[in-house]
């Protein structure tokens, strides 16, 4: 009998790329361009195609130039990621532009955050060929599909095109995206972006491990999520945790969520079974103040579990020390007593509570704004001391209020360029004065090395 000997075909290659953000200068950590490896994940499941990765924030536009060399040719696609503002959508021009000046450029389709609110302003950019709206998992693989031959473009979930003077849309795409599953890591290289982070351990990673949230908070981004949630399941995620820390000798995860606690029920199993396990973990997370109510209210020993599985920080927006700002301009659901009882349970499970405020929404007098910082005085004294971070009120586009700073003077970047540089952390309204900004950045104390405290770091 006779065996054929098979060569290794190779496979059309989808390149994703993660333009860099320009962060705080004095910013020191990595992020994982989890954006990238949830869309990788279907299309590498798929079988049809190979993924590459560049990250723009670990490598430069040489590395991009040199990278273009030796991908292209294979390549059916170039997907790029931007979100508005920290100058990634400059970035990403840059880079496309790069690409395009070669004979052998494949069709180039920008997803993320800013195509999620202003699809049809990017869609016309004479450097973008088309944009998937909503979450890339549902509408990539359906577009690799088109362009292998096997689809048309009108099949595609949250496609936009330009067509014959016109602008071609796909059906809608749902923004839930089901359980998510486990990243294709081997796509980067993840020792880079292990991190000492002094407020959880030396060796940390960070992890997203859901997506939407189901909160009404008038200014979020959020929101275009239309308060559907999706999440890994509490047993998978812990094995994927777990698998990181044995490859690459982690201590310590910090969850990216938009709020980790949604599912309470979830965030418990979570913390559980880290303890079974006996990973020695350290970790952090963001949640919203009715998380912890809803546990209270459902006898649940929320924050007991949290301090216990060794959770050594939560990031929680408080966003106002006012009622009527909380209820009739945030929608935050929470009441300014509720919310600084919460941030002392929490003190008092001996964790740290990192907390956020904005000031400068449309519409807030003077005497709201002392409210938040009487507000952030009285935190200020619980033990462990909790960071507080204030942030300017920025107008993004897709959200509620952006419509009401509309209506307050705010004028808009009306070009893909000046959405590059819109920044929250400075001033984008005309009402938000040079003594506001200030005020702002002295209330903002971050700990950047153990038992200190400093201005201008991220939460
Ligand atoms: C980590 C993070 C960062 C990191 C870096 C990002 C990185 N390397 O991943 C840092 C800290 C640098 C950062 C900075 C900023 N961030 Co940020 N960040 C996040 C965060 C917490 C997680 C991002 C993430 O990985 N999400 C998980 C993945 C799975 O979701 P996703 O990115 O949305 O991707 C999905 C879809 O959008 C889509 N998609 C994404 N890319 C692509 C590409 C293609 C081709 C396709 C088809 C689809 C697609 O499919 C993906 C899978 O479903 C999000 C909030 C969140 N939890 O999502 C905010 C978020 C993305 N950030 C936001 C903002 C605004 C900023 C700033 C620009 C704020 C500012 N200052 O103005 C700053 C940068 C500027 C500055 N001067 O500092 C907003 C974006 C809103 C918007 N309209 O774009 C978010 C949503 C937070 C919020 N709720 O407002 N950020």
């Amino acid at each position: 009998m006779t065996t054929l000997l098979r060569l290794p075909t190779r496979r059309p290659l989808v390149i994703l790329a993660y333009p860099r953000v320009e962060h705080e200068k004095d910013y020191l950590y990595h992020w994982m361009p989890f954006s990238l490896l949830t869309i990788a994940k279907p299309l590498l499941d798929g079988g049809l195609v190979d993924v590459v990765i560049f990250d723009g924030n670990q490598r430069g536009p040489a590395d991009w130039a040199r990278f273009l060399d030796d991908h292209l040719e294979r390549a059916i696609c170039i997907g790029v990621s931007i979100m508005t503002g920290g100058a990634q959508i400059r970035h990403a021009l840059a880079m496309v532009g790069e690409a395009k000046r070669r004979v052998h450029c494949p069709p180039v389709v920008f997803g993320g955050p800013h195509v999620n609110v202003l699809a049809e302003q990017t869609a016309r950019h004479e450097l973008v060929d088309m944009v998937l709206v909503g979450p890339g998992q549902n509408s990539m693989p359906p577009l690799v599909e088109v362009l292998l031959g096997r689809r048309t473009y009108e099949d595609v979930p949250g496609l936009m095109m330009r067509r014959d003077g016109r602008l071609l849309h796909g059906p809608v795409n749902p923004p839930k995206t089901g359980n998510m599953g486990r990243y294709p890591w081997h796509l980067l290289n993840v020792a880079e972006y292990i991190r000492d982070d002094p407020t959880i351990a030396p060796r940390t990673l960070n992890y997203v491990s859901s997506q939407g949230c189901v909160y009404k908070c008038q200014f979020c981004y959020e929101l275009t999520y239309q308060r559907k949630y999706s999440a890994m399941e509490a047993g998978g995620l812990v094995d994927d945790v777990a698998d990181l820390a044995a490859a690459y000798d982690i201590n310590g995860i910090k969850f990216y969520d938009a709020d980790f606690f949604v599912n309470v029920r979830r965030a418990v199993e979570f913390c559980d079974e880290l303890m079974a396990r006996k990973l020695g973990l350290a970790w952090a997370a963001s949640i919203n103040p009715n998380d912890v109510l809803r546990a209270r209210r459902q006898k649940m020993d929320l924050l007991g579990r949290i301090a216990d599985s060794r959770c050594r920080r939560l990031l929680m927006g408080i966003e106002s020390g006012a009622d009527r700002v909380l209820r009739d301009i945030v929608r935050k659901e929470i009441t300014r007593d509720e919310a600084y009882d919460v941030a002392s349970d929490i003190a008092a499970h001996g964790i740290l509570g990192c907390y956020t405020f904005i000031v400068g929404f449309p519409g807030e007098t003077d005497d709201e704004v002392e409210q938040t910082y009487a507000l952030i005085d009285a935190i200020s004294r619980l033990e462990p001391r909790p960071e507080t971070r204030v942030h300017l009120f920025g107008p993004f586009p897709g959200t509620p209020l952006f419509d009401d700073a509309l209506r307050y003077g705010f004028e808009p970047p009306d070009t893909l360029e000046g959405w590059a540089d819109f920044d929250y952390y400075d001033s984008q309204t005309p009402w938000t004065s040079k003594e506001t900004v200030a005020r702002a950045q002295a209330n903002t104390r971050l700990v950047k090395r153990p038992g200190l405290s400093a201005v201008g770091s991220n939460a």
